[in-house]
């Protein structure tokens, strides 16, 4: 369908084999207007502060360009979750005048993006994890402005990220859920690799952050329980990559072993989507391997999923 095409190509050059677009899905123009699209799709590929090996500035186009090949059939939730309409927004280039002002300027731009939005689900994809701070903030700012309490931070990660600051820079990767106490609870699933600081964090607000570490994921359920009931009625979910297991997920920048694997982390984020208000997303932290396309696909994947079960999960 030559969904791009200027009005005057499209009579002549309309039945031409044209490429599929580049957004989520390589949807075309009907099924990801914004108009009527209910789930939007917002790249952010925001890197400053990667502490081992970089690359999350290239998550995004990997996650879009992988997308394209997804099945719109989902089996599990027995429909085309993409009939719900994915808009895809162009890539938000910050500034790159240092880490605090790219984090105000991300700050300013989501919650404008937020105000548009009207009950659209927004999904970012970052780039790095400081990206998160920002918007868990005006997510929360806006939440509350709306009556509706106290944010609940979901965080899916193999690190606490409560650092105070790293190596220099207040809006790491590494201290993006400390910034954001403030305004936000956290429930952490997936951790491997903190800090004595950080442990020392958890200790010190038992009731702002609540950590299910990797190894008990692997003993039995009951972590879903304790997770879900820690979260807040209105939640956001931020998925650092580097939650899942490194054989799933080699492509991050600091890959811990152990975590999470796909369908255990799947039966659990659908129970959340059905138990929770959940009013946005973010994944963040891919850094693609030339070559190596199945976590490209995993982590696009994982993108439709949550889409599906924000909109059909208690079906
Ligand atoms: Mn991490």
């Amino acid at each position: 369908m030559p969904h791009r095409l200027p009005p005057a190509l499209r009579s002549a050059l309309g039945d031409l084999p044209w490429e599929l677009p580049h957004g989520f899905l390589g949807a075309d123009r009907e099924t990801s207007d914004f108009e009527s699209a209910q789930a939007v799709i917002l790249p952010v590929p925001y890197e400053a502060t990667t502490s081992y090996s970089g690359g999350t500035r290239f998550g995004p186009r990997s996650i879009l360009e992988a997308s394209r090949f997804i099945e719109l059939y989902d089996q599990e939730l027995d429909r085309e979750i993409a009939d719900v309409g994915i808009h895809t927004l162009p890539a938000l280039a910050l500034t790159k005048e240092g880490s605090t002002a790219a984090s105000a300027e991300l700050l300013s731009a989501y919650a404008s993006v937020l105000a548009s939005l009207g009950d659209r689900f927004p999904v970012v994809l970052g780039g790095e994890h400081a990206v998160s701070a920002p918007l868990v903030r005006a997510t929360a700012e806006r939440v509350a402005a709306n009556g509706g309490g106290r944010l609940s931070v979901l965080q899916l990660d193999a690190h606490a990220d409560l650092r105070d600051g790293y190596e220099g820079a207040p809006f790491s990767h590494a201290s993006f859920a400390f910034r954001t106490l403030d305004v936000a609870d956290y429930v952490q699933v997936g951790i491997r690799a903190v800090s004595s600081e950080e442990r020392q964090v958890m200790r010190d607000r038992p009731d702002g952050v609540t950590v299910i570490w990797a190894d008990e994921m692997w003993e039995n359920d009951a972590w879903m329980d304790r997770a879900i009931e820690a979260l807040g009625e209105t939640v956001y979910l931020t998925v650092d990559v580097d939650y899942f297991d490194p054989s799933l997920v080699p492509s991050t920048g600091t890959p811990e072993p152990g975590g999470g694997d796909w369908y255990r982390t799947l039966r659990f984020l659908r129970r959340v989507f059905a138990e929770r208000k959940v009013v946005g997303a973010d994944v963040v932290e891919l850094a693609p391997i030339p070559g190596l396309h199945a976590p490209d696909f995993l982590v696009a994947k994982l993108v439709y999923k949550l889409i599906g079960y924000r909109f059909f999960a208690g079906s």
